[in-house]
C-alpha cells in the first residue's frame, strides 16, 4: 500500500511540476508576511514604505511603495518567432482614475528596463487593464473596453509574440481564457504592438511586482505567478495539497482492492 501510494505521489508532483515550473512559478505559499526574502524575491529599487506581503496564499500589494523582482531559474533567449506567456490570478479590491501599472517583466533583475506593464485604472464601479510595451517616445497605453468587478478573481494572461525585426513585437492580454490549447479560440482582452523607439530585449530574465503612485496605484493581490512558452502553461490546475492527498490515499486504495481481489 506504501509503495502504491508513494508511486502515485511521485507520479503527480512530477505531473504538476512538469506543468508548472516551466520558466517560472510561484503560488505565494510562504509564511505571512514581508514577501522579500521569501522564494526568489528581492528588492528593486530603494523604496521600503508599504512592503509587499505574502498573505494567506497570495501576495497583497497597495498603492506606492516596496518594488521586488524574481529571476527566472535561467535567462530566456527571446528568438523571433517565439512566444512566452506571463499569468497571473489577481484580485483588484481599489484602482484610481489615472491608473498605474503593478506587473511587468526585465532583462535582468535590477534592470531598469520595464516591459509589458501590466496597467490597472478605475471605471464605472469596477476597472479596466492596460497594457504598455515600455518606456520611450511613440510607446502606447492600451487599455481593454470591458470593464471588470472589483474584488474578484481574474486570470490574466500576457501573451508576449517575439517578431522578426526591430520595434514590432506584439502581445495579446487574455481575461479568464476559456481554451488553453487554441489560444486562437480565445478572444483577446486588448492587443497590442510594439510602437516605442526603443529597441526590444533579447532576454527574459526577471518578473517583477510593482506598487504604483500613491494617487495612481491600485490595491490588490497576486497569486500562480505562471511564466512559460505555451498558453496551457498558464492554467491553474495544480490541487491544493488537501485534495491531493485524498486523491492519493483514494487511488492507493482502489488499487490495493484490485490486488487483493
Ligand atoms: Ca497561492
Ligand atoms: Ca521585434
Amino acid at each position: 500500500m506504501k509503495k502504491i501510494i508513494c508511486f502515485l505521489c511521485g507520479l503527480l508532483f512530477a505531473t504538476a511540476n512538469i506543468h508548472a515550473t516551466t520558466l517560472f512559478s510561484d503560488s505565494f505559499s510562504y509564511p505571512n508576511g514581508n514577501l522579500l526574502g521569501q522564494g526568489p524575491w528581492i528588492q528593486n529599487g530603494a523604496s521600503i514604505v508599504n512592503p509587499i506581503q505574502a498573505s494567506g496564499g497570495v501576495a497583497t500589494m497597495l498603492p506606492t511603495g516596496q518594488d521586488l523582482n524574481a529571476a527566472l531559474s535561467s535567462p530566456f533567449s527571446l528568438v523571433d518567432g517565439i512566444s512566452f506567456y506571463i499569468g497571473s490570478t489577481i484580485n483588484i479590491s481599489a484602482a484610481t482614475a489615472t491608473g498605474d501599472y503593478f506587473l511587468h517583466w526585465s532583462p535582468a533583475t535590477g534592470s531598469s528596463v520595464f516591459i509589458s506593464r501590466l496597467h490597472a485604472r478605475s471605471s464605472g464601479g469596477g476597472f479596466q487593464l492596460g497594457y504598455l510595451e515600455t518606456s520611450g517616445t511613440g510607446a502606447s497605453l492600451t487599455y481593454g473596453s470591458t470593464v471588470l468587478n472589483l474584488n474578484q478573481n481574474y486570470r490574466v494572461v500576457v501573451g508576449y509574440n517575439v517578431v522578426a525585426g526591430g520595434v514590432n513585437d506584439t502581445a495579446n492580454v487574455y481575461v479568464n481564457p476559456t481554451d488553453y490549447v487554441v489560444e486562437g479560440n480565445n478572444t483577446p482582452y486588448l492587443t497590442d504592438s510594439w510602437t516605442s523607439v526603443l529597441a526590444e530585449t533579447v532576454t527574459l530574465g526577471a518578473v517583477n511586482l510593482r506598487q504604483g503612485g500613491t494617487t495612481t496605484g491600485a490595491t490588490l493581490s497576486v497569486d500562480d505567478l505562471y511564466i512559460g512558452t505555451t498558453l496551457a502553461d498558464m492554467q491553474v490546475i495544480v490541487p491544493e495539497p488537501t485534495s491531493l492527498c485524498l486523491v492519493m490515499v483514494g487511488a492507493g486504495a482502489a488499487l490495493l482492492r484490485r490486488r487483493k481481489a
